[in-house]
């Protein structure tokens, strides 16, 4: 499977830059009140309950820093949290609810197409996929917005204890052929568990390559 393996001194900048502080800066729900761009910024997209809250809590060791929640759409704001100066993490409301009343879609669409075309300090989108449903029409839709968008992300499978090693890997393997025609995707994938922990360590291994060096 193309996953990502970063070396032991990559895992030790990961664990490093998660080990220090991280805080809440801002919830912003339009583009006139958002942070600053001072520092490298990297965000997580996905369908209402992928896992997009729970995976902050999963990196950052917080188990309540992002609200989760069993019912989708919990995350209605753009959340801005800030690791020790060196690099912001957004976690962005969800789309794909399908309850959620159309004037809420339309809000989530023109908000995040303006803040993933305007931000100059966003380094990478991370694009949430839940393992047990991998890519669905939602999720091609943001892909197209992605691409046009011209900043470059990479794909996170979640919930990866949901499945066998075999139906995982088939997973993963599909939605890795349908990242072969996009040209700011990474070819790799990031398989995560917040549940279990595993992938996060790698993850954070990839973010402290994003991140300011550490002072
Ligand atoms: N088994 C398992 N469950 C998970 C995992 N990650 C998240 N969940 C569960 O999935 C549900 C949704 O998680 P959230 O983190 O709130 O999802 P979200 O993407 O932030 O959802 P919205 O804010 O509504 O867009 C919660 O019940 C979590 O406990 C995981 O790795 N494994
Ligand atoms: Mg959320």
């Amino acid at each position: 499977m193309n996953e990502t393996t970063p070396d032991e001194g990559q895992l030790e900048s990961g664990r490093l830059l998660f080990a220090g502080s991280c805080d809440f800066i801002a919830a912003a729900n339009n583009m006139r009140v958002l942070p600053p761009e001072t520092i490298p910024e990297v965000c997580f997209a996905g369908r209402s309950n992928v896992g997009k809250s729970s995976l902050i809590n999963a990196l950052t060791g917080r188990k309540t820093l992002a609200r989760t929640s069993q019912t989708p759409g919990r995350t209605r704001q753009l959340i801005f949290f800030n690791l020790a100066d060196r690099l912001q993490l957004v976690d962005l409301p969800g789309y794909g609810y399908a309850s959620a009343p159309k004037t809420d879609i339309k809000a989530w669409t023109t908000l995040t197409r303006k803040f993933l075309a305007g931000r100059a300090s966003l380094q990478r989108v991370f694009l949430l996929i839940d393992s047990r449903r991998g890519i669905g029409p939602a999720d091609r839709e943001i892909m197209k917005l992605l691409d046009s968008s011209a900043v470059s992300w990479a794909v996170v499978m979640t919930k990866a204890d949901k499945l066998k090693p075999g139906p995982l890997e088939s997973v993963c393997k599909a939605t890795l052929t349908s990242l072969s025609g996009h040209v700011a995707a990474y070819p790799e994938l990031f398989v995560t568990s917040s549940e279990a922990g595993s992938g996060i360590a790698e993850l954070r291994a990839h973010l402290a390559g994003l991140a300011l060096p550490k002072p």
